[in-house]
């Protein structure tokens, strides 16, 4: 699972990337001061199904907090876009490279406006950030057309001679950006376009782009800097102008918040509207936290873990399985459902023997499933939080 941090330069691609994974990252407050894309590890949070067992997981990658347990998912942050990224201006071609392997999208805005489209700092809440959520939006239905566009007419001529149904041989030209045979299809179906390729128009292919694109790059608006004063404002009118999904962020208070915990000066669990201090505070450590606090009192959270979570769970729609056993929920090592994979839903039995192991799939006889010790059959469908024994012959 691959999530890209994407957006206009200087609105706090890296401080979020920083909040959420603490991997070094350069924040500045100009345009492109990341150029490099920087990767590193975010976590989504899940309940800790051990605690149902009255235990606690130990997790072979990632931890667990409280009765939470967060399980990791890469995370890229890229270079600022800028108008035209499409036609390789800015950083735009290499940008786009970046972003090829991505499941899903966070597209962050600087909510306050306080950042002009080319991400210069300008007086807060002098410009509208509506005007972003579009731009970006385009950049990557033109991405994607661009690449259909690309030898095209030979492209449809060959799908027609060999007989490879149109969706197949798409989905197959597209397999480097990460397109699968599913995305092609709902394409198909919301775009409403004949199989017959050849008979496509270039107002087809966008079309058909743009609706490739919200299959396989999914987004999510963070809505950042909510902390600064014009935010909300801007926000509730925002809200009022697109139907895009928008989660109010601030990734300068989540990092505060996480550097904090890391340094044992408090106790905080990712995602949380409160924060216990438990180390000796200077008085800027201070007088830092009063404004975060101050900031949770009215805030949900800072956004940046439900951001993380909503697009894994609800854009996604990934579900999180366990390999258990019936009879115990350690491994050889005395580790506690020391696994946790990310499936899609509507994943089986069967899919999840093959995920942990190509033998379990071929070998698969039976699974039993660990919360109800029934016995389920290959086309058992999984669900959020199962553990699962895989029942495979030797
Ligand atoms: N007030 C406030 N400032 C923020 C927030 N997040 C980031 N910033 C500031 O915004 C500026 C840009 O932050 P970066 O994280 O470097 O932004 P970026 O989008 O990665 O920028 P480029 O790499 O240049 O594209 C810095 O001055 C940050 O401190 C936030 O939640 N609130
Ligand atoms: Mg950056």
């Amino acid at each position: 699972m691959l999530i890209g941090v994407v957006g206009k330069p200087n609105v706090g691609k890296s401080t979020f990337f920083r909040a959420a994974t603490l991997a070094e990252a350069l924040i500045g407050n100009y345009p492109f001061a990341t150029i490099e894309a920087n990767h590193g590890t975010a976590f989504v949070k899940i309940n800790d199904a051990a605690k149902d067992f009255e235990r606690e997981s130990t997790p072979r990658e990632g931890y667990v907090h409280g009765k939470y347990r967060f399980v990791p998912v890469e995370l890229i942050d890229v270079a600022g876009l800028v108008p035209g990224a499409s036609e390789g201006k800015g950083m735009g071609n290499k940008f786009l490279d970046d972003l090829s392997s991505a499941d899903a999208l966070i597209h962050v805005i600087d909510i306050s406006g306080s950042t002009n489209e080319r991400g210069e700092s300008v007086e807060k809440g002098s410009y509208n950030p509506i005007n972003d959520i579009k731009f970006l939006e385009d950049e990557l239905n033109t991405w994607i057309f661009q690449l259909m566009d690309r030898g095209w007419a030979k492209f449809a001529r060959q799908a027609q001679l060999s007989g490879t149904p149109s969706d197949r041989a798409i989905a197959e030209h597209f397999s480097g950006i990460k397109i699968n045979l599913g995305m092609v299809k709902k394409a198909f179906s919301s775009s409403g376009l004949s199989n017959k390729l050849t008979d496509w128009s270039k107002e087809d292919m966008k079309k058909f782009s743009t609706e490739l694109r919200k299959q396989a790059k999914p987004i999510i608006i963070a809505a950042n800097k909510m902390d600064v004063s014009t935010s909300k404002a801007n926000l509730e009118r925002i809200k009022t102008q697109t139907d895009s999904i928008i989660i109010p962020s601030s990734a300068e208070f989540e990092l505060a918040l996480r550097e904090a915990n890391k340094a044992k000066l408090i106790d905080y669990i990712p995602g949380e509207n409160k924060f216990k201090i438990k180390g000796t505070l200077n008085d800027k450590q201070k007088e830092a936290l009063a404004k975060v606090k101050k900031f949770l009192e009215t805030n949900e959270s800072t956004g940046v873990q439900d951001i993380l979570n909503k697009i894994v769970f609800d854009i996604l729609e990934y579900i999180a399985i366990h390999p258990g056993g019936v009879s115990k929920l350690e491994d050889s090592k005395g580790n506690v459902l020391p696994d946790c994979f990310l499936m899609p839903k509507d994943s089986t039995a069967l899919d999840f023997a093959y995920r942990l192991h190509t033998d379990f799939g071929e070998k698969f006889i039976r699974a039993i499933d660990v919360r109800t010790k029934k016995t389920v059959g290959k086309e058992h469908k999984l669900k959020h939080l199962d553990i699962l024994e895989i029942v495979a012959d030797k």
